[in-house]
C-alpha cells in the first residue's frame, strides 16, 4: 500500500514539477512578449518621431517659400521708379530754387530737360534717391559752364605770337568795367606784364579821371583824347603807343549804356572793327539773374565775345547769373570780381559756384 502510494506522490509531484516548469515558460514567455511589444512601442514611436520631424521640416520649407518672396517684394518696395509725374512734382520745387538762386527761365528750362533724359525712368533705391538726382543735377549744371583757360597763361601764350595784344572791356553802364580793368592791370603786373591804359569810355562824365586815378595808383600811362572823341581812334593810339615802347597789354576801358542801346553797340563794333583786339571781354554783374542772359545775349551777337567776368560777386552771389550767362554765351567765365580792392578777383572755380549753389 505504501508503495503504491509512493507511486502515486511521485507522480504527483513530476506532474507538479511539470506544471510549475511550464508555468514558468509561460511566464517566461510572457516576459518575451512583453518586452518584444515594449520593442514595437519603442519602434513605433521613434518612427512617429522621425515621421513628425519630416512633417515639421517640410513645413518650415513650406514657410521659409512663403517668406521669401515677400522679402524680395519689400526689396521691390525699396526702390522706385521716377516717373514723368514724380519727375513734375520734385523739379516745382528744384524750378523755384532755382529762380531763388538768380538763374534765368531759359536755363531752368534746359536743366529741367536735360535733368529728365538722365532720370526719367530710372529705378533708385528711395534711400538713395535724393543722392541720385542730386549727383545728376550736379552732372547737368557742371555741364553748362565752360572751362576757361588761365588768363595769364593764355596771355603768356598769345603774347609768342602777337605784341602788344590789346583786349576790350565792355557791359552795360556800371557793371564794373573800370574797375575790372585796373585789377587786371594789378594782377598782370605781379605777373611780369606790362601793360597801357586806352580810356575809350569819351562818353560819361568823370569816366577820364576815373581810370587816370588807378592809374596813378597803379603806375600805368594813360591814353586819352577829348570827351565825346573817337573810342576807337583812342584804342589805336594806345596800341600804337604799346607797339613804340615794347608794352604787353593794352586794356581798353569803354562806355556803358544798355545793352539795348544802338549808339553803344555800334561804338563797340567800330572799336573792333578798327583794332581787332585779341580778347573781347564781356563785363556783368553777377546780382542779376534773367538780366544777364538778355545783355549776353545782345553783347554776343552783336560783337561776339571771347570770355566773361563777373563783378560784385562779393555782394549777392548765388550761381545763377553765372549759370545764365555760360548757357547763353557758350563762353568762359575768367574772373569773379568779389570786392573793390585791386586784388579782389578770383579766377572762376565752377566746383565753388556748385557748392554755392548747392550747399
Ligand atoms: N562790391 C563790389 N563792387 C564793385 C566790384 N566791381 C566794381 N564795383 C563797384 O561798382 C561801381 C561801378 O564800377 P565801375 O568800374 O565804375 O563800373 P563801369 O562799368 O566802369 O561803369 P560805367 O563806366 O559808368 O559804365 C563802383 O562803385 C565800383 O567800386 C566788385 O567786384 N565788387
Ligand atoms: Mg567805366
Amino acid at each position: 500500500m505504501f508503495k503504491l502510494l509512493k507511486e502515486k506522490l511521485k507522480a504527483l509531484i513530476k506532474r507538479k514539477k511539470e506544471e510549475v516548469s511550464e508555468e514558468k515558460r509561460g511566464e517566461k514567455e510572457e516576459k518575451k512578449e512583453i518586452k518584444e511589444e515594449k520593442k514595437v512601442k519603442k519602434e513605433v514611436k521613434e518612427r512617429k518621431e522621425k515621421i513628425e520631424k519630416k512633417e515639421e521640416k517640410r513645413e518650415r520649407a513650406k514657410v521659409e517659400v512663403k517668406e521669401k518672396p515677400r522679402l524680395l517684394e519689400k526689396l521691390k518696395i525699396g526702390k522706385i521708379k521716377i516717373s514723368e509725374e514724380k519727375f513734375d512734382d520734385f523739379f516745382e520745387e528744384l524750378r523755384l530754387i532755382l529762380w531763388q538762386n538768380n538763374a534765368a527761365n531759359e536755363v531752368v528750362e534746359y536743366i529741367e530737360e536735360k535733368l529728365k533724359e538722365k532720370i526719367l525712368g530710372k529705378e533708385v533705391k528711395k534711400n538713395e534717391l535724393e543722392k541720385f538726382i542730386r549727383d545728376k543735377l550736379k552732372e547737368v549744371i557742371r555741364e553748362i559752364f565752360i572751362d576757361a583757360p588761365n588768363f595769364i597763361e593764355l596771355i603768356k601764350d598769345k603774347l609768342k605770337e602777337k605784341k602788344p595784344l590789346a583786349i576790350v572791356f565792355f557791359g552795360i553802364n556800371g557793371s564794373g568795367k573800370t574797375t575790372t580793368i585796373a585789377k587786371i592791370a594789378y594782377l598782370l603786373k605781379q605777373n611780369g606784364l606790362s601793360c597801357v591804359f586806352a580810356a575809350s569810355d569819351t562818353f560819361r562824365a568823370a569816366s577820364i579821371e576815373q581810370i587816370e586815378k588807378h592809374a596813378e595808383k597803379l603806375g600805368i600811362k594813360v591814353i586819352k583824347h577829348k570827351y565825346g572823341s573817337d573810342p576807337a581812334a583812342v584804342a589805336f593810339d594806345a596800341i600804337k603807343y604799346a607797339k613804340a615802347n615794347g608794352i604787353d597789354v593794352v586794356l581798353i576801358d569803354t562806355s556803358g549804356r544798355m545793352h539795348t542801346d544802338r549808339n553803344l553797340l555800334e561804338e563797340m563794333k567800330k572799336i573792333c572793327r578798327v583794332n581787332n583786339p585779341d580778347l573781347k571781354i564781356f563785363v556783368g554783374e553777377a546780382i542779376v539773374g534773367n538780366d544777364a542772359i538778355e545783355q549776353g545775349k545782345a553783347f554776343n551777337d552783336e560783337i561776339g565775345i571771347d570770355g566773361i567776368i563777373l563783378t560784385k560777386a562779393d555782394v549777392d552771389e548765388k550761381g545763377g547769373a553765372a549759370l545764365s550767362i555760360s548757357y547763353i554765351t557758350k563762353k568762359p567765365i575768367f574772373f569773379l570780381g568779389v570786392g573793390q580792392s585791386y586784388d579782389d578777383l578770383e579766377s572762376f572755380d565752377k566746383e565753388k559756384i556748385l557748392d554755392r549753389i548747392f550747399e
